[in-house]
């Protein structure tokens, strides 16, 4: 390992694969791994949105390579890491970024719609882990972190399957550090606090009278910050997880929250 603090934060030579990274938080930590010197490598579920997200990066002056591949589908993901071992070269680094989210009160759901979500969020996790770990082993080192969520440690109205799913993937975090930490694989968490993505864009909707969201309102007085935070904050963390700076952390869940598990809230004026 390099003596010099600086340099063990580089991804020169690495190979990282980061799901569902066209845009959004994905798309933020694949640009900060290309910028650390990282090959990137990512998938989404269509086409359109591969597309999509190769020209997000060729604008960048990124060199991405992108693959059709729904998640949750064990064989297509199988298939998926054996054609990148094959074109691209074996994974060093996983971002199981791809998540969905459902809002609907728990007594509406169905059971259908909580499998689903927790189909992505959490099962599909284990699968791409799973699916790279065993070259990870051969090659003696290995990277995985999984996004987690404010939801991983608080519930909240609406989001029961999301909070179980980001609950659960904290605790295979934790697992996977358990059982391949011996082979110098390390798996940790980066919790985002609230960030603008499309996915949070239905919280900071506009209301028809032109005033903010009162979730909006609410988030911003649960953030010390005062504020939602930008996709693109969460590079540095991001970065440390993949690198070897980070070599003796394992299983731990770093929340990058603009400090709302830290705060009560805003007190009353
Ligand atoms: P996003 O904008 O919705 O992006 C998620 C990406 O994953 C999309 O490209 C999505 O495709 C893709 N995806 C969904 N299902 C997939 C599947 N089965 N196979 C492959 N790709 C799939 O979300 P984001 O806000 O950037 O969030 C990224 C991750 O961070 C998620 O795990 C989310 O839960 C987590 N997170 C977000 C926040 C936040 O405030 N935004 C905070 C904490 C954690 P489609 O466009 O087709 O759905
Ligand atoms: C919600 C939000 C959250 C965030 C994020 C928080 O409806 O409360 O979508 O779940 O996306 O995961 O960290």
């Amino acid at each position: 390992m390099a003596n010099n603090y600086v340099n063990n934060f580089s991804l020169e030579g690495k190979i990282a694969l980061v799901t569902g990274a066209s845009y959004g938080i994905g798309f933020a930590i694949a640009s900060a791994y290309a910028e650390a010197g990282a090959t990137i490598v990512f998938n989404d579920i269509k086409q359109e949105l591969v597309d999509k997200g190769l020209a997000a990066y060729a604008e960048k002056g990124i060199k991405a390579h992108g693959y059709v591949c729904d998640v949750t589908n064990e064989e297509a993901v199988n298939a998926m890491v054996a054609q990148i071992e094959k074109e691209v070269g074996v994974i060093d680094i996983l971002v199981n970024n791809a998540g969905i989210i459902k809002r609907i009160p728990m007594t509406e759901m169905t059971a259908e719609q909580f499998r689903q979500v927790v189909d992505v969020d959490l099962n599909a996790p284990f699968i791409v882990s799973k699916a790279v770990i065993p070259a990870m082993i051969k090659k003696g080192h290995g990277k995985i972190i999984n996004i987690c969520s404010m939801m991983s440690e608080l519930g909240r109205e609406t989001v029961s399957a999301y909070a179980a799913a980001k609950g659960g993937l904290k605790m295979l975090t934790r697992n996977i550090c358990s059982e391949y930490g011996q082979y110098n694989i390390q798996c940790n968490g980066l919790g985002p606090g609230y960030i603008e993505t499309p996915q949070t864009a239905p919280l900071r909707e506009k209301q028809p009278d032109g005033s903010r969201h009162p979730f909006d309102q609410f988030i911003c007085a649960k953030t010390p910050a005062n504020r939602w935070l930008k996709a693109e904050e969460l590079a540095g963390p991001a970065v440390f997880l993949a690198s070897e700076a980070s070599n003796a952390v394992n299983g731990h869940i770093l929340y990058v929250d603009g400090g709302i598990l830290a705060y009560i809230g805003k007190q009353p004026e």
